[in-house]
């Protein structure tokens, strides 16, 4: 037992209603994540990765029904429905604390039940925010070992009275006696609940073993609850990327970026410059915490301690810094087997001609399914990174935020905008057009995905909104980080118009100037615009139509956006568009007229 009687009588009562075989608190010790690594690996769970090849890494297949985050399936519980707003999947809390705790009687008998004291940013940092993890799964206690700074340490905090987040995990498959196990248990799609309790401050998380709905640091407790608990206390808890940037004059710039799921954010937050002498440092590829500080700027950290990144598209090429990343020490899931005990996925390189896929299953070259899921992640510590920034413990002042989505048409390579208020307007309307890789008969409809946060926003969106304006008003314009735009995904008959990747340090090199007020921009309807001439193309090879294509304005398509936009408005706010929103439509309005 521990010193905290909150905890205890939790704890207790956890005990007596989920009838675990035994309990376990993780302490947090490298020993104890090998003991448990090597428990996984004798009982089949887990495969040891060739220590010649990836030292101390390890392979886990998840049930084919079992792959993703299941957005039908996560909820905001509350009292009032108008609470969760219009965006998320909402259940009265009365109803639905009921029903899962009865689909919790009994389910994690025969497990071992592990208690895991976590803290999402560094321990002790002002900024940071405590949670207690109890999970069945010791797929989860391994990964929050890595993504969060996990163990005693933290549990002295709690004991000394700092408060916690309850985060109850089981993956609803208790085990009868004798029963042997499955490799990877979880609970049927329909049983599945993935559920934020923002009023109490708790996470309740049943059948799902898989990523952010069982890692329950990251997604739900560092994006909704926290986005929650930030609107109460005046900061906000954002799906951002962290990045610093330094000149050849040795001028430092930290920037954080929203792009929703799929769009490249790991590869911006650990980029290599192509531009000679300027120098990219990673802090985070997720999620950052961000808050005015006294001197009235804007500051954010990383809570998280590890990259639960997608492996499917990375290699040297793509990505090299994640690449070194994963080396060692590393979790792998649901990626192929190769015949020498390595990993291997697709678009990592060539094919081998003999795996075994993520089902377990041999895979021969020139088969048409795939080898590897398309949701195949690694998880690695951040200390792996060697593009790691010295001070990722440490608030950062941030100059710029970047707003993005995959757009292939009407939205230039990047735009800055005209104030904060703008930005915010921005933020509203990002998100990716559909495309045919997804059966779905919007294709060619833009998907908004406001600030990155569609499924991650704890409460109501409109309420979210004004809370990006009751921030501007914590600061002035002159301190407020800039806002820009950037589409790397504009397209001229299917073609890439921008090459991407390290060639974005030019983008970023136009954004470090803006935010020194450097006179480098053309005024257009839609916001300030690189004046290419003054744009840094140095050895890049690149046509002028391509090049004017991927900055073009386009009146015609801005009307038919303008459009989309208000149609959108008014299904997600109906009459009640924030104002901020409704006044900086006009603006755009009026610019073009
Ligand atoms: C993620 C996501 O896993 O955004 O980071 O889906
Ligand atoms: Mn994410």
């Amino acid at each position: 037992m521990t010193k905290n009687n909150v905890l205890n009588a939790w704890l207790e009562e956890l005990n007596n209603h989920l009838e675990p075989e035994k309990i376990i608190f993780w302490t947090g010790e490298q020993n104890q994540y090998d003991d448990l690594a090597n428990e996984m690996v004798q009982s089949g769970k887990a495969i040891r990765l060739n220590p010649t090849k990836r030292p101390r890494s390890l392979l886990f297949r998840s049930d084919p029904s079992d792959v993703a985050r299941v957005e039908k399936r996560t909820f905001i519980s509350t009292s009032d429905q108008a609470t969760a707003g219009p965006t998320n999947n909402w259940i009265s809390k009365d109803e639905l604390m009921p029903l899962m705790w009865d689909l919790y009687k009994g389910s994690m008998k025969g497990r071992i039940m592990y208690v895991i004291p976590f803290s999402m940013g560094p321990i002790g940092l002002d900024m940071s925010r405590l949670g207690v993890e109890v999970t069945d799964s010791p797929y989860v206690a391994l990964n929050m070992h890595i993504m969060t700074r996990t163990g005693n340490k933290v549990l002295e905090m709690i004991e000394k009275g700092k408060e916690f987040v309850k985060c109850l995990h089981s993956v609803g498959y208790p085990l009868k006696p004798g029963e042997e196990d499955l490799e990877w248990p979880c609970a049927p799609i329909e049983k599945k609940y993935i559920t934020q309790f923002p009023e109490e401050r708790m996470i309740w998380s049943y059948g799902s073993g898989y990523g952010g709905n069982a890692l329950l640091g990251k997604k739900c407790f560092a994006l909704r609850i926290a986005s929650a608990i930030a609107k109460d206390e005046g900061w906000l808890a954002e799906h951002m990327l962290i990045l610093k940037l330094t000149s050849p004059e040795n001028k430092v710039k930290y920037i954080t970026g929203a792009f929703p799921s799929a769009c490249g954010k790991t590869n911006l937050a650990m980029i290599n410059p192509t531009l000679e002498n300027w120098k990219a440092e990673t802090l985070g590829d997720d999620i950052a915490w961000l808050k005015i500080h006294e001197d009235g700027y804007m500051y954010a950290i990383n809570p998280e301690a590890g990259f639960f990144g997608v492996t499917s598209g990375t290699s040297y090429k793509t990505n090299p810094t994640a690449m070194e990343s994963i080396k060692s020490d590393t979790i792998f899931t649901n990626v192929a087997l190769t015949d020498d005990g390595d990993v291997w996925w697709d678009g990592l390189s060539e094919a081998p001609n003999h795996l075994i896929d993520w089902h377990g299953n041999d895979w021969y070259k020139g088969s048409e399914i795939r080898p590897d899921h398309p949701n195949a992640r690694f998880t690695a510590p951040l200390t792996n990174c060697p593009s790691l920034a010295d001070e990722y413990e440490t608030p950062v002042p941030i100059s710029a935020i970047l707003f993005g989505g995959r757009r292939p048409s009407t939205i230039p390579l990047i735009h800055q905008s005209y104030s904060f208020d703008h930005g915010i307007f921005i933020g509203s309307i990002m998100g990716s057009e559909i495309t045919a890789a997804a059966i779905d008969e919007n294709i060619g409809k833009v998907r908004r995905d406001p600030f990155a946060m569609l499924p991650f926003i704890g409460y109501n969106v409109s309420d979210y909104i004004n809370h990006w304006k009751e921030i501007a008003l914590q600061s002035t314009e002159d301190k407020l980080p800039k806002i820009f735009f950037v589409n790397w995904f504009r397209k001229d008959n299917g073609k890439f118009l921008w090459p991407g990747f390290g060639e974005n340090s030019r983008v970023l090199k136009w954004i470090c100037e803006r935010c020194d007020n450097e006179e480098n921009y053309l005024s257009t309807p839609i916001g300030l615009l690189p004046d290419i001439e003054k744009l840094d193309l140095k050895n890049l090879s690149i046509s002028q139509e391509y090049l004017n294509k991927a900055f073009e304005v386009n009146k015609e398509e801005w009307l038919e956006e303008i459009e989309s936009i208000r149609r959108y408005y008014y299904e997600i706010y109906s009459d009640n568009v924030p104002t901020v929103l409704k006044e900086q439509l006009s603006l755009l309005i009026q610019r073009f007229s």
